[in-house]
């Protein structure tokens, strides 16, 4: 049995419609939603995101400040510019891309946004309420993943979901988005120390892998029927590609879409749906901040 293969740029077109129609109601009021967006260093995978972000924005009717900064910045520097955008009522949100250059500490950065503003969800207190079930902005790439399991009706309530991979910016959050009331899914968290991994990923019901390892996840990996979705976007060198490489994801695709009973392609799974989601943030911080004045 092959799985369904779910649409991730049909569900974030989706997304992005509604997100459009929110941003009309503020453009009316004579708000423009706008994302300060900080790119420092050149690497190439940070520079494409970047630009399919600003480019998504834009399409939806918001506004984006551009900052460049070269991979030699310093940290006040850095910190500078985060003031700035912070002290500007006309910017509502405010997005560092990761990662930064090895130079500047990253935690630093994080922690200098307003919480108001952080729409990336990456600050400390943005975290403490995501723990704790209080509003706040949730990260973009676990939001994508729960959007696209309801979008594919796949039941989360009693489920058991297994996550693999622990960072700061999809697996931790991801556990705990998906233990919430709301969703109500059993978590295993997976990673690096986990011994014998795929006893694990085997008891799954919806198996999210998001290790940043290219063909981790095989087909005598997961349970038959399982769902799955592939958080990984690895760049692999493939000298027969036109760009020298070839997206590969976390999962073995081929052999897993054979036992799985939904699949997330990447491209076109997870990703687009991250941008989705940041849009959807930022239209929400200039809702709040709209309520306010
Ligand atoms: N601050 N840093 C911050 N916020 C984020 O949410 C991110 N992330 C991750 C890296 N650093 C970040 C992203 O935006 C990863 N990420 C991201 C965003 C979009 C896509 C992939 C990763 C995406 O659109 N991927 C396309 C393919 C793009 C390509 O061809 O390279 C896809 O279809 O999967």
């Amino acid at each position: 049995m092959a799985a369904v293969v779910i649409d991730g740029k049909a569900a974030a077109l989706r997304v992005r419609e509604e997100v459009r129609e929110r941003v009309l109601v503020l453009r009316e009021k004579g708000v423009i939603p706008c994302l300060g967006v900080i790119l420092a260093g050149e690497d190439p995978a940070s520079l494409s995101y970047v630009t399919a972000k600003e480019r998504a924005l834009e399409e939806a009717g918001m506004a984006s400040r551009d900052i460049r900064l070269p991979a030699d910045t310093g940290e006040a520097a850095l910190l500078s510019h985060i003031a700035l955008l912070n002290g500007d009522p006309a910017v509502h949100g405010i997005l560092v891309q990761l990662p930064l250059p090895a130079s500047i500490r990253e935690d630093r950065v994080i922690a200098a946004i307003d919480p108001q503003k952080d729409v990336d969800g990456f600050h400390p207190v943005s975290v403490g309420n995501l723990v704790l079930g209080k509003r706040g902005f949730a990260p973009c790439t676990p939001q994508g993943v729960v959007t696209l399991l309801r979008e594919a009706n796949i039941p989360l309530a009693g489920a058991h979901a297994v996550v693999v991979g622990r960072s700061n910016l999809v697996g931790k959050p991801l556990m705990n988005l998906l233990s919430r009331r709301e969703f109500n899914a059993t978590v295993t968290l997976c990673h690096t120390g986990t011994r014998n991994l795929a006893r694990y990923t085997q008891q799954a019901d919806i198996l999210i892998a998001a290790a940043g390892k290219a063909g981790l996840i095989t087909a005598d990996m997961i349970r038959e029927g399982a769902a799955v979705i592939d958080v990984g976007v690895n760049r692999v060198p493939d000298l027969t590609a036109k760009k020298g490489y070839r997206l590969k994801g976390d999962v073995d695709f081929e052999g897993v879409a054979q036992r799985a009973s939904v699949i997330t392609p990447v491209p076109g799974g997870v990703g687009p749906m991250t941008i989705a989601m940041l849009l959807r943030n930022v239209v929400q911080a200039a809702e709040d901040t709209a309520i306010q004045h």
